[in-house]
């Protein structure tokens, strides 16, 4: 590792300079991969320009230190409020070239909508999702949320959480964000406490009225989870809650699949197949888990089943079922490692998994399962998830003007150095994890 302390790892020229020793070895690499592809009867630059323009969004919240219940241990130099977060998001764009935009929370990232746009342009970056948080109480909120917000008993819980879910929406379209994901704690944590069909019935009065002050070219993202904080029952626990919410709302309510809110062993990509079929495949929160909702790094336990869940989305771009492409978000609790580097390991790996899907002979695959060849059918899909892409994700990072080695990169520039000394930290604890 080379000795740069405090550089902006943004400066183009630092990032040149720093690809140039690894050029030459990229370059044997990617041609090596190019001749191996070809045989296969694939082009390379095909994949090469599907990962150059594969994006997903930085949600706000991941670029701090996460937590659990239990406890939490903040790493230095970290943001301490939105400003400070769009700065680390605009390194994780310029190092990877694959995260030009922000989902915002709030109330957390609350601020100056102007400022927060002209700040953004600044970066060179855009605001994706919305989301709300009616999960838990804020300062001089008039009513609780410990009962639930959108199915709440009472009305004017119910109301206090649909004008939260509003002023998201006017938030958004001071900054040019097309969508608002909501996503509800509420549930119950006793057989008895909740009449769990009325519940439901609650939920779509009330996403009914945060549906209809929609603008027309926005998208209602809903998002379900199995349990927690509910233990016993959550009003919108998975993903046929989901589609039924999304199919009476209306064509403009779609679902949001996050990877880690599922029952353990569920086959994911059969709900994404399954979604695609209704027209009802919103967007991800991408993450990665072994037990339950852990939060962890995207493709770091289950790096074949982020690949099933790209085979399905490629899949239906090249029959034609895909209608508007789902949004691509990271939804992550980054608890021991350095949020900016998890966040850009965590895009390289969603570009890996994309670029596998590429590999993928459909028209091949197609005849083998009409004809029920099971062994050479699993196996065209694993030629292409084993198929070492590595060359084409760098190479596709040097040709936008971002990092070969994006995380020895940001290492050397000393980056979260300089953060430690010029963000003194805050007291308190928190997590954030959506
Ligand atoms: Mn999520």
């Amino acid at each position: 590792m080379n000795t740069h302390v405090d550089i902006d790892p943004r400066d183009r020229n630092f990032i040149a300079e720093s690809n140039a020793s690894a050029v030459t070895s990229l370059q044997g690499d990617y041609d090596a991969l190019a001749a191996q592809l070809r045989r296969r009867g694939i082009e390379i630059e095909r994949v090469t320009s599907g990962v150059m323009d594969f994006h997903v969004a930085i949600p706000s919240w991941g670029v701090g230190t996460g937590g659990t219940r239990f406890a939490r241990f903040p790493g230095p130099g970290e943001p301490r409020h939105v400003f400070d977060k769009l700065e680390d998001c605009a390194v994780i764009h310029a190092l990877t070239g694959a995260t030009p935009t922000v989902s915002l929370h709030i109330p957390w990232d609350r601020a100056d909508p102007q400022e927060l746009k002209v700040r953004a342009n600044d970066l060179g970056l855009g605001f994706d999702a919305m989301n709300s948080n009616t999960f838990q109480d804020q300062k001089a909120q008039p009513h609780s949320y410990k009962y639930g917000s959108l199915t709440h008993t009472e009305a004017a819980v119910r109301d206090q959480a649909v004008e939260h879910n509003l002023e998201c929406i006017q938030l958004g379209l001071a900054l040019g964000s097309k969508a608002l994901t909501v996503w509800i704690a509420d549930g119950a944590n006793f057989p008895g406490q909740q009449h769990l069909a009325r519940a439901f019935e609650r939920y779509l009065e009330s996403a009914a009225r945060i549906y209809a002050a929609l603008p027309p070219d926005w998208t209602m993202l809903l998002e379900h989870k199995m349990y927690e904080p509910a233990f016993y029952a959550t009003v919108i626990q998975d993903w046929g809650t989901s589609l039924l919410a999304a199919q009476t709302l209306g064509a403009q309510a779609r679902c949001l699949v996050d990877l880690g809110h599922h029952a353990p062993h569920v086959n994911i990509e059969m709900i994404v197949a399954r979604l695609i079929h209704a027209g009802k495949l919103g967007g991800f929160h991408f993450n990665d888990s072994k037990y339950g909702d852990d939060d962890l790094d995207a493709g770091s336990v289950e790096p074949f089943r982020l690949f099933l869940v790209f085979n399905e989305l490629v899949d239906a771009e090249w029959r034609g079922a895909a209608e508007d492409s789902p949004a691509h978000m990271l939804d992550q609790s980054h608890n021991i490692t350095d949020p900016i580097e998890s966040l850009m390991s965590s895009a390289t790996e969603l570009q890996r998994a994309y670029a596998q899907a590429l590999l993928v002979d459909r028209e091949q695959l197609s005849a083998l399962q009409q004809g029920n060849d099971v062994m050479q059918a699993q196996q065209a899909l694993k030629r292409a998830f084993t198929t070492d892409v590595q060359p084409i994700l760098a190479e596709a990072r040097r040709r936008k003007g971002a990092a070969i080695e994006p995380i020895a990169l940001y290492r050397s520039s000393g980056y979260r150095a300089a953060c430690a000394r010029r963000r003194p930290p805050l007291s308190g604890s928190r997590s954030g994890i959506v």
